[in-house]
């Protein structure tokens, strides 16, 4: 509660603010249960609710939001999705950078923004600034954890290094995400691309013929934010056992790494000889001292290509992923109109087929460009033949079935309307996700400093006052 007698309004803030208290139940003093839970064997009584209406996984949890652009914001997105109440810090007048880049309507916050930022409150806080920096040491003292993104030594510059928000609140997490992890790189700023460029995934991806690719799926930057929020779920769980807080650091390049972990893989294989589901075995191509790029051949030991359907070429997306699983080889055979592959020495074994994978691709094709792609799935499907559509992301937007499970979601903008978002992908029967639009920038300010730091109107106005939590004005043009 804000304390009235203080008079200093720098002070003042300080003090009003030193012992928050939260609304909500503590996630982290999940181990101190009440007594009544303890009877048994000291574990929480399951609870009586039914599944979905028993608050959400994190709640409790309140998160020092410091994210910018896509890694961290989606770590954060996440983790307000499963209930944890996240305070967005932004700077004034200007927010996270992505609000106002790749804008389709004008003045309102981009998709870019809208779709990284739902169920979070936003607050404006100028951490450069003596007052702003005070109100962040409260919040520090108030919040479980601190994510971040900025560029290395952008936290530090603000003061907020390690050791002083260690001491400030020994509880506090403190998860980054930066491009590198210490070595000769880590003081590289980095974007997607060049943690998919670094993280080994566009050395192994394209066409053998071709140049490096890079991909549509943003496994640097939503990639890596998926590993921190795991990293932050885990360090509050050895929380509870230990009481203290610990740094998460995830490096884009090494989450990349981690998902092109198999290509890791096939470069060891080659020591031991050439990798014979890759296209370019069968064509008779020498392999190098590293891992190729396999265009579109299955990375594992079931060979699988991109076929024309009916439509291609013309229609870019008429294509389906057809995979040559060997349980279902006789049905292939079956449908394609191949009955003597079955038998046939030279095709009835995966080994016999990996040199002629050109050929009967070839075959296959000429098959699925009867159907179009629905069709050929229908079809392929009934006899448990592995395949997949290349759905655009126009049909993907119309997906009914992905409307029904909340994993495309339209949400409604005060400023910018009705649009559509991918909702949270990972399901929890118990914590059930609502998707909230993303704030205005400084939405929560007020709301924040009062529920969360308790401070009274007055010493609110103050610290406004003060000009922590707004943009600087701008000079007179004429002067
Ligand atoms: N008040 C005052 N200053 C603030 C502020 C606030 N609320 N929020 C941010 N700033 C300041 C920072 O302190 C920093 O200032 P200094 O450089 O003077 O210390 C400045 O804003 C810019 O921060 P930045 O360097 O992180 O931002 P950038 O746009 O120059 O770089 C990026 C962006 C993404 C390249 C860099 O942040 C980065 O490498 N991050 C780590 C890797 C990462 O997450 N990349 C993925 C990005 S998504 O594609």
């Amino acid at each position: 509660m804000a304390k009235k007698k203080s008079k200093k309004t720098v002070k003042k803030a300080k003090i009003a603010a030193r012992k928050p208290v939260r609304k909500t139940a503590k996630a982290t003093k999940a181990v101190k249960r009440p007594a009544a839970a303890k009877k048994s064997n000291g574990l929480p009584k399951p609870s009586s609710k039914p599944f979905g209406l028993d608050g959400k996984a994190l709640q409790g949890v309140r998160i020092l939001d410091f994210t910018h652009v896509q890694s961290g914001p989606t770590c954060t997105q996440l983790l307000a999705w499963f209930g944890a109440d996240v305070i967005k810090v932004e700077r004034p007048g200007i927010g996270d950078i992505t609000r106002g880049q790749l804008r389709d309507v004008p003045n309102a916050d981009s998709l870019y923004f809208t779709m990284l930022n739902h169920n979070k409150r936003s607050i404006t806080i100028d951490s450069k600034h003596p007052q702003g920096k005070r109100v962040l040491d409260e919040l520090i003292k108030s919040c479980d954890v601190l994510v971040e993104n900025f560029a290395p030594g952008a936290l530090d510059r603000m003061g907020l290094t390690w050791d002083h928000i260690h001491k400030t609140n020994p509880r506090m997490i403190v998860a980054s995400v930066k491009g590198f992890g210490p070595g000769p790189y880590e003081d590289c700023k980095v974007y997607e691309n060049v943690a998919q460029c670094t993280g080994g995934s566009a050395s192994t991806t394209g066409f053998r013929d071709g140049p490096p690719l890079v991909t549509g799926a943003q496994i640097g930057d939503s990639g890596t934010g998926l590993h921190l929020a795991l990293g932050i779920v885990t360090a509050l769980f050895q929380r509870t056992r230990t009481g203290r807080g610990q740094k998460v650091l995830c490096a884009m390049q090494d989450g990349v790494l981690n998902l092109a972990r198999v290509k890791l893989r096939d470069q060891q294989r080659l020591k031991h000889g050439p990798l014979t589901e890759y296209s370019q075995y069968g064509e008779g191509i020498p392999f190098g001292d590293a891992t190729p790029r396999a265009g579109n051949d299955s990375g594992g030991g079931q060979p699988g290509r991109i076929l024309m359907c009916k439509g291609a070429p013309d229609d870019p997306n008429a294509y389906i992923y057809f995979i040559t699983q060997a349980p279902v080889w006789e049905a292939i055979c079956d449908v394609i109109g191949e009955p003597g592959w079955k038998t046939d020495p030279e095709y009835a074994t995966p080994k016999a087929r990996l040199p002629k994978l050109n050929q009967i691709f070839g075959r296959i094709e000429q098959w699925t460009m009867t159907k179009n792609k629905f069709e050929a799935m229908e079809i392929l499907n009934k006899y448990d033949i592995p395949c997949g559509p290349i759905l655009s992301m126009k049909e993907l937007a119309e997906d009914q079935s992905l409307r029904k499970t909340g994993t495309v979601v339209e949400v409604e903008h005060p400023t910018r309307g009705k649009y559509l978002s991918v909702g949270n992908p990972i399901k929890l029967s118990d914590s059930v996700t609502e998707v909230k639009r993303s704030p205005l920038l400084g939405e929560h300010t007020d709301e924040i400093l009062s529920d969360v730091l308790k401070l009274s109107a007055k010493t609110i106005a103050e610290i406004k006052a003060s000009g922590a939590l707004s943009a600087p004005e701008k000079k007179d043009k004429a002067a």
